[in-house]
């Protein structure tokens, strides 16, 4: 029997790799780092982070090698969410996405040579598509009554047009560079894609269950944080609903008497976005002074 600690899987190295870390670490787990090992155990609570390739967090989940996992949800989707859709077997699904992480950001879209003019899907009617990503896209097709041949590759999906294996690809894109390097434009998004916490749909054990809960809580305070601003100043007692307006998601500010003048106040709080240099010169132009924005560590409801 497994011990009572939950066993969360994580991408060994590549562009989830650092971030997924540092979110634990941020959570206030400590872990023992000594290198190359496989399972990181978390010194000050019960979880441990199997280091694995991306592609087998899905499946490490769903058969109960691990209980989480933090995965770009385009990969999800591919091994699980999209299979199932295309099975109509909802009642099957092992795994679930638990939620959105804010960083892995990307979009998985279809590309086709600059050089051939592209009219609309039609123009991928009949033609070959090169992907990493097979279901997703034969559930795309699908969704628009296309027909279209996938060439499945496991890399370098990019250069299938231009060595003449594939008319068009559909693959993961950031900045757009890699497509235009190759020849490649963009024409149609098909979905967005971050990292994301999955979870096993089976039960925990109570144990496992609470330390979930607590790490759930952790995560979603650090996340909450890392949007949330502590603003203070000091401002016009009558501008205080316009400063209101001003501020993103400002909730009961605390307003404060100055001793040295009657008819200005001092304002504490907590806005839930990120507060702008062009957000401060609105707060300015209102009669605001000294405003300090700080970072927000933790927050919890
Ligand atoms: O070794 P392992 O199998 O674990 O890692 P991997 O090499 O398969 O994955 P990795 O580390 O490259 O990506 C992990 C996850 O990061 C992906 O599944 C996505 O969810 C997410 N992600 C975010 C990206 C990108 N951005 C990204 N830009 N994954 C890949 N790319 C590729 C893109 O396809 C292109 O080839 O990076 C290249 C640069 O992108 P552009 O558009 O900025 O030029
Ligand atoms: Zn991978």
């Amino acid at each position: 029997m497994r011990d009572l600690r939950l066993r969360v899987a994580i991408q060994k190295s590549g562009r989830l790799a650092d971030k997924s870390t540092q979110l634990f670490e941020r959570c206030g787990l400590d872990f023992d780092t000594r290198k190359d090992r496989l399972i990181r155990p978390a010194t000050n609570f019960p979880l441990d982070l199997m280091l694995v390739r991306d592609d087998d967090i899905p499946a490490y989940v769903a058969d109960g090698l691990c209980d989480l996992g933090i995965v770009g949800e385009n990969i999800a989707r591919e091994k699980f969410f999209d299979r199932f859709d295309l099975q109509k077997a909802p009642e099957k699904m092992p795994i679930e996405k638990v939620k959105s992480l804010g960083f892995g950001s990307c979009r998985l879209s279809i590309a086709f040579p600059e050089n051939l003019g592209y009219l609309g899907l039609q123009s991928l009617q009949r033609k070959k598509i090169a992907t990493s990503f097979p279901v997703c896209l034969k559930n795309y097709l699908k969704q628009n009554f296309l027909e279209a041949e996938i060439v499945e590759l496991n890399g370098c999906v990019e250069i299938a047009p231009s060595i003449g294996i594939a008319d068009a690809v559909f693959d993961v894109v950031s900045s757009g560079a890699t497509l235009r390097s190759n020849g490649l434009k963009e024409v149609q998004k098909v979905f967005e894609s971050q990292a994301c916490l999955i979870k096993a749909t089976r039960s925990f054990p109570p144990d496992l269950q609470t330390a979930y809960e607590r790490l759930l809580q952790r995560i979603s305070g650090v996340m909450t944080a890392s949007k949330a601003k502590y603003v203070m100043m000091n401002a016009p007692k009558n501008a205080l609903s316009q400063i209101r307006e001003i501020l993103p998601g400002m909730e009961s500010p605390s307003v404060i008497p100055l001793e040295s003048d009657p008819n200005r106040v001092a304002i504490h709080a907590v806005a839930r976005e990120d507060v702008f240099w062009e957000t401060i010169e609105k707060l300015k132009a209102c009669g605001a002074s000294s405003i300090l924005v700080l970072p927000i560590e933790k927050a919890i409801e």
